[in-house]
């Protein structure tokens, strides 16, 4: 085990002390939502208690200061994923907002009738509806790449798909909340650019757990991540997008603070990051996904991944010996912190409720991943995802427990 002072790490948490159902709570649904520390919790009070007022919207000192803070936050992203300026962080809902922003303007803007879009197999239905449906609407063709045999992306069958030279989007995940597979963008990216095809990676489950984002992730155009899943707030996200490619984007909402001069019959546009933020923007949680930030800094994200590696080689080399139990994910190494699931004999939500009575949490069912189950041949699995504020000993614990769920229902 690495210097990971863990049991100090989990007193940053206060939800971890709690009891759910009589029992000690083991909380193993990170991919879903990560729970979030009080340095977290207390930034965002701290907006309302000190310095609520609507930012880019007043001279008086309160909104100068609330203003202040939600572009020093952007700042902090901009470090925190290594992007050039802080201009090409817009801030969002979240990762399905993002991508959404993405497939309306660009898309509309840029996709023909036969242009080729390009997702896989894996992908959750965030990065899988947007393009299926812009496709539809343009008369475009939507292409789904296949997985091999080890829950890999086969990159085979991408080369021969962007070799036909139509593609003019790729869409895929850094890792996938089913599988947990991590692909290898930067390679991905660099086939895309090969054959003049634009790269947006949904970053919803990989920005959480790696250090240097777009240094490892190469030549793409568009990044799209959720705050909530990296001990940020809900309702709070990220799209980033080379400046270039954003400049030539139309807006994606009309409103306040995105324009420049609105005349009776012609309106121009703000600068970036602001051409694509209309209306009030949720400042609250963007200050306090800033704080969120510095929490996961200050703990380093390297050695977040190592731990988490740590906690699922020794989950999966404890779940594989428990009987009739498949694994969904490819070899250790390449997958992050996500561990899917099936059992031969009892439903996937058997088993969660089973280990909820326990008071520990996994979820089970189709992880917005409705493409992928079909060709798995299941219609849910259960999937335990962890995060570096978890232990072996909760692992231990959830082990035990699936294992005498399956004598249970024996
Ligand atoms: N996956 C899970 O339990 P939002 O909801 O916009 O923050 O993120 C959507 C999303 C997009 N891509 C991937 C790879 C994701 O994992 C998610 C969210 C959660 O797996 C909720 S379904």
């Amino acid at each position: 085990m690495s210097e990971f002072n863990v049991e100090k790490i989990r007193q940053d948490f206060p939800i971890l002390s709690r009891e759910v159902r009589g029992k000690k709570l083991i909380y193993l649904d990170n991919a879903a939502t990560s729970q979030k520390p009080l340095a977290m919790i207390e930034a965002q009070a701290r907006v309302y208690k000190e310095l609520n007022a609507n930012v880019h919207r007043g001279v008086h000192f309160l909104s100068q200061e609330s203003t202040d803070a939600y572009e020093k936050s952007r700042v902090k992203i901009a470090k925190f994923i290594g992007a050039k300026s802080e201009q090409e962080i817009i801030f969002t809902r979240g990762t399905t907002e993002a991508i959404n922003l993405v497939a309306s303007t660009w898309g509309k803007a840029n996709i023909k009738a036969g242009d080729d879009i390009v997702v896989t197999r894996m992908e959750h239905h965030s990065n899988f509806v947007p393009w299926q449906s812009l496709a539809k609407e343009k008369g475009a063709n939507f292409k789904i790449i296949e997985l091999n045999p080890d829950f890999t992306l086969d990159l085979n069958h991408l080369e021969s798909v962007l070799k036909l030279g139509k593609t003019k989007i790729l869409a895929f995940t850094a890792m996938s909340n089913v599988l947990g597979t991590i692909n290898p963008v930067k390679e991905i990216a660099a086939m895309a650019k090969k054959y003049g095809a634009l790269v947006l990676v949904d970053g919803a489950q990989a920005v959480a757990h790696t250090a240097t984002v777009l240094k490892d992730f190469g030549d793409i155009d568009f990044l799209a991540f959720s705050a909530h899943k990296m001990c940020g707030p809900t309702g709070i996200g990220v799209l980033w997008g080379k400046k270039d490619v954003l400049l030539a984007m139309p807006p994606y909402q009309f409103g306040g603070d995105m324009i420049l001069q609105v005349g009776d019959s012609d309106t121009s546009w703000n600068e970036l990051p602001w051409k694509f933020e209309a209306g009030t923007p949720n400042y609250g949680d963007s200050i306090a996904f800033g704080a969120a930030l510095d929490y996961l800094q200050k703990i380093g994200m390297k050695q977040i991944h190592e731990y988490e590696q740590e906690l699922l080689k020794y989950a999966r080399e404890a779940i594989v010996k428990l009987p009739g139990i498949r694994v969904l994910g490819p070899e250790p190494g390449l997958q992050g912190g996500v561990l899917s699931f099936t059992s031969a004999t009892v439903h996937p939500h058997d088993l969660a409720t089973f280990l909820d009575v326990q008071g520990i949490a996994i979820r089970a069912g189709h992880h917005c991943a409705q493409p992928l189950m079909r060709k798995l041949g299941v219609i849910a699995t259960n999937r335990a995802s962890f995060y570096f504020y978890n232990t072996k000993q909760e692992i231990a614990f959830f082990i035990n427990a699936l294992g005498n769920a399956l004598e249970y229902f024996q």
